[in-house]
């Protein structure tokens, strides 16, 4: 039995009210290549002004009440009055990034390094990050080591495991009741020999030999070319694992474009078995994260066409018809079940969203709404002095 065209479109309503985006603070400062950094006119000057910029993505979308933080690039003297700022704000702080790539210490690794002392103090970071999650009331600590190996021989690949699973072990034991660790899993950068979480079964036996409040983060950029994402993500969901998404966009690595810039049709096969699998309960806590950064294009805007792409694809995704789906792939009908997806593909899902926001109270059209608000024209002429914050500060 189909479900109805009006049953399938409320229900979509009703799930994307709800839908909580998460969006990284190191987004709408200045970032760039390993070839040049071009600094923007208007960039925050510091975590609060991030903030206040993410707001302003938020109440564009009515999608993105929480902000992703990187320790120590939004480090402050107090993380209770950063807090209240974004309450003021209107946004909440999401998971806490830790850092152990931008130190000296850490050119052979850092929980993997052969040197006992420097593993334990890129432990007591991570540590020192879980007590910003107390300040802050963050659920989440996200997990993305740079470590690896650029050579042949140069570390043992196995004793590299042993060192990790040993330093994440008291960070996992700190964790409060409520509180979980995601860790995210890269192919390659900037080791180019070896990673030590290279893909998503690595990260998954570390988080299965920790405990259920250690999941897996899936950042969309980080795979090699080809892989089937979202058979990663449905296996992840049934072993409820997947704890979150970077999201961003890919054409060769890990480019860190716009979410669903590249691949729109990737960006709903993922959303669909996410919905599929029951990801956007928020019971179940997978946590919808951009991860990106916006080198040549303004970066409000940018944020905010992310979201929008973001909520295509899972309004796409609401308008499977997934009865219709399963009675064609029960009776082995592989086009019809195929037709199926590839119908709520091909629907303009924009005049549902336009309808959605007005319903809201929002402008139908978040970036024109943006723009109507003159907060970019203000950024500009009042963010004068000071550093403008960017990657590595
Ligand atoms: C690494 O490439 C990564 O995806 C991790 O999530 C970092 O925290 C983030 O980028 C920011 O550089
Ligand atoms: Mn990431």
């Amino acid at each position: 039995m189909s479900a109805s065209a009006g049953d399938l479109r409320s229900a979509a309503k009703a799930a994307l009210r709800s839908l909580e985006i998460e969006t990284p603070s190191w987004g709408y400062g200045n970032s760039g290549t390993r070839f040049k950094v071009f600094a923007q006119p208007g960039v925050p000057r510091d975590p609060f002004e991030k903030l206040e910029d993410a707001a302003r993505v938020h109440a564009a979308t009515g999608s993105a009440p929480l902000v992703s933080l990187h320790i120590p690039w939004d480090k402050v003297e107090d993380y209770g009055k950063l807090a209240a700022h974004a309450a003021e704000c209107g946004v909440r702080i999401g998971a806490i990034n830790s850092n152990t790539f931008q130190d000296d210490d850490y050119k052979l690794g850092s929980v993997c390094h052969p040197d006992a002392g420097i593993r334990a103090k890129a432990v007591a970071h991570l540590l020192e990050c879980i007590d910003i999650m107390d300040a802050v009331g963050s659920r989440d600590l996200k997990l993305w080591f740079a470590d690896g190996t650029n050579y042949p021989g140069q570390d043992d690949l196995a004793d590299r495991q042993d060192r990790l699973a040993a330093s994440l072990a008291p960070v996992y034991e700190r964790l409060g009741e409520h509180q979980r660790m995601v860790l995210e899993y890269k192919l390659f950068e900037p080791a180019f020999y070896s990673t030590d979480v290279p893909d998503w079964g690595t990260a998954y036996a570390h988080c299965l030999q920790l405990g259920p409040k250690a999941k897996v983060v899936v950042d969309t950029g980080h795979h090699a070319p080809g892989v089937n994402i979202e058979f990663i993500v449905a296996f992840l969901l049934r072993q409820d694992r997947l704890g979150a998404f970077d999201f961003n966009s890919r054409f060769y690595a890990d480019d860190d474009l716009m979410a669903g810039a590249a691949d729109p049709f990737q960006l709903f096969r993922i959303m669909h078995e996410v919905h599929k699998n029951g990801g956007l309960d928020p019971a179940r806590q997978v946590n919808l994260m951009l991860d990106q950064c916006h080198n040549i294009e303004a970066k409000i805007p940018a944020v905010i066409r992310s979201v929008m792409n973001v909520q295509e694809a899972v309004a796409k995704a609401l308008l499977v018809d997934r009865a219709a789906l399963n009675e064609a792939q029960q009776a082995g009908d592989v086009l019809g079940a195929n037709g199926v997806l590839m119908d709520a593909f091909g629907t303009d899902v924009r005049p549902l969203l336009a309808e959605l926001r007005e319903e809201q109270g929002l402008d139908a059209d978040p970036l024109a709404a943006y723009r109507a608000t003159g907060y970019a024209q203000k950024i500009v002429a009042e963010r004068v002095g000071g550093a403008q914050a960017g990657w590595g500060a």
